[in-house]
């Protein structure tokens, strides 16, 4: 039996993420290939409008919520997501279970002390909350066969278009997802070398320094290879591995 790829771009906020998958799908339809566009947070369910509130800091919600809040948006989806994959439509997913880790993970408290002898002040960073604990509720999700990480500095993304709107969008924590985001990538490969995983788990990293059609090449020649190709081993479990 064959089926469709599931197919996820994560980046910092302003790395062209929202452009270059929708580029990327319209590609995939001048292709003539069924595609879905999904997005996460999905702000249209009822989980989604308190996730949209918080975001925009209409609301203020204990750290923990909101992130089991984030992944039960994503498990709303995932019965949806395996039916359409077996279906036969390719997915293109706008941020998914590594966003989950890498802003959940990357809250920090801050502590200022000054040291007796100098009049400057040291500052102290604690994550709020660890590491494993933000990957725990997305185990077993449907894997994406493929994940396109678009890479931007904090620096370069923040003169694209200004942070300042929604709540993580401030230089230092963008710092900390990029960081976030490198270990996911990192651990990807380490648990296969070549970057393809036995369920065909890939993580690629994109220049998203770079014009938006350079971008938009380079991601289409990923993910041809995928799409013209045939998928017959079933859709992955994601991190089950990690499940002691
Ligand atoms: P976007 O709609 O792609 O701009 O994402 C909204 C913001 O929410 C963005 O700053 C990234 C963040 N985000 C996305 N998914 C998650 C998640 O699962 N957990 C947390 N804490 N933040 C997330």
């Amino acid at each position: 039996m064959t089926r469709a790829p599931f197919i996820v771009i994560e980046g910092l906020d302003r790395s062209g993420k929202t452009t270059q998958t929708s580029l990327l799908q319209a590609r995939l339809e001048r292709e003539g290939i069924s595609t879905k566009l999904m997005k996460f947070p999905d702000r249209t369910t009822t989980i989604g409008q308190m996730i949209d509130s918080y975001l925009k800091s209409t609301s203020e919600l204990d750290d923990h919520v909101i992130h089991l809040l984030f992944s039960a948006n994503r498990w709303e989806m995932a019965s949806t997501i395996e039916t359409l994959l077996n279906e036969g439509t390719t997915i293109i997913c706008d941020r998914y279970a590594f966003s989950g880790i890498a802003f959940s993970a990357s809250k920090v408290t801050t502590t200022t002390t000054t040291p007796s002898s100098s009049s400057s002040t040291d500052a102290t960073t604690v994550p709020k909350l660890p590491f494993e604990w933000c990957r725990a509720p997305d185990v077993g999700l449907p894997a994406p066969d493929l994940v396109l990480f678009l890479d931007i500095s904090p620096e370069q993304a923040r003169l694209r278009g200004g942070y300042g709107e929604e709540r993580y969008e401030k230089e230092e924590m963008q710092a900390r997802v990029r960081q976030a985001f490198k270990r996911l990538g990192d651990e990807t490969r380490t648990s296969s070398p070549t970057g393809v995983a036995a369920s065909g788990k890939q993580w690629l990293v994109v220049d998203a320094g770079r014009e938006r059609d350079e971008v938009s090449a380079e991601m289409w020649s990923h993910v041809e290879l995928l799409v013209k190709g045939t998928l017959t081993s079933p859709i992955g479990k994601l991190w089950n591995d990690k499940i002691l």
